[in-house]
């Protein structure tokens, strides 16, 4: 005979088994990010490009869902790493997506939705003063993104007084497109071209004691050894030759910033790809023809 009262009795229960499995079994995320570009080193490279740029940088990263019931995690650079992100100790990480207001909301939600809809940006924006107190939990350069699924992140910046007639963007390549061999297709040798009259690289770790070399001229000459930890950036801050090359004993992301120097704004950043994810063939998107074919 059929007895509703058992059933609800079991509801609880089940509940309880759901939540503790929960706490038991950590999410498997599948791709990480490093926010690249810290604010200081844009403000240094922005002031070789212009003299007398603003410190204070408004920086903004989108964060776009592409896959329903992502949970995302953030890592604030300014109280250390999570040891497993996972499994997040500190107070100041977020987890979005978990319908659990407690560990976080995303910006521009009222609660914390249990799903997260698919097509979903979540835009983190403010401003990054200089010199940088890490006391202050911003969102900015060096924080650490990982999810249950992947994601699309971009971020922005320009100096707060001057607006984004200075602005750069770029996108983040997750950890797994990282690389250790880069070359720059850009220099400030190229002649006839104002934009690349300062040429610098950005270069971020993501794991600590990672040998970076950059050969600023791509010659062998001119060589910059350096050991970047995790989340850690350098800045070649300007003349960068076309051919330049950055290798590393593990995998790096690398972010080119050209400009044309000493006007009233060209400036332009770009995600360098890998040497290893160079292909012979390139994609672009179609519009539709004004006669609707394509
Ligand atoms: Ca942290
Ligand atoms: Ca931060």
């Amino acid at each position: 005979m059929f007895k509703p009262k058992r059933c609800l009795d079991a509801l609880p229960v089940a509940l309880i088994a759901l939540l503790i499995g929960r706490a038991l079994y950590a999410d498997n995320l599948v791709q990480d990010f490093y926010i690249p570009m810290p604010e200081a080193q844009i403000y240094q490279a922005n002031s070789a490009i212009i003299s007398g740029t603003d410190s204070n940088m408004l920086t903004t990263i989108s964060i776009m869902v592409t896959t329903p019931g992502t949970r995302i995690y953030y890592d604030q650079w300014e109280d250390g790493y999570e040891v497993s992100l996972a499994n997040p100790s500190q107070s100041t990480t977020r987890i979005w997506g978990d319908g659990n207001d407690a560990n976080g909301i995303p910006p521009g939600f009222t609660h914390d939705p249990a799903v997260i809809p698919v097509g979903t940006v979540i835009t983190l924006t403010n401003s990054v003063s200089y010199p940088r107190n890490p006391a202050s939990i911003l969102w900015d350069g060096g924080d650490h993104i990982a999810a249950t699924a992947p994601l699309m992140v971009t971020r922005a910046a320009w100096p707060v007084k001057t607006g984004p007639v200075f602005a750069g963007a770029a996108s983040l390549l997750p950890t797994s497109d990282y690389g250790t061999n880069f070359i720059s297709p850009l220099g400030q040798d190229i002649t006839n071209n104002n934009l690349t009259k300062y040429v610098g690289i950005f270069v971020m770790a993501a794991q600590n004691n990672t040998l970076v070399t950059i050969d600023t001229n791509g010659t062998g000459a001119n060589l910059i050894n350096l050991v970047l930890n995790q989340g850690q950036s350098y800045l070649v801050n300007g003349g960068l030759k076309k051919g330049a090359r950055v290798t590393s004993s593990q995998p790096v992301q690398a972010d080119l910033i050209i400009g044309h120097v000493g006007t009233a704004y060209a400036s332009d950043w770009f995600t360098l790809y890998p040497v290893s994810k160079w292909a012979s063939a390139y994609n672009t998107a179609v519009g539709s023809a004004a006669n609707g074919h394509g």
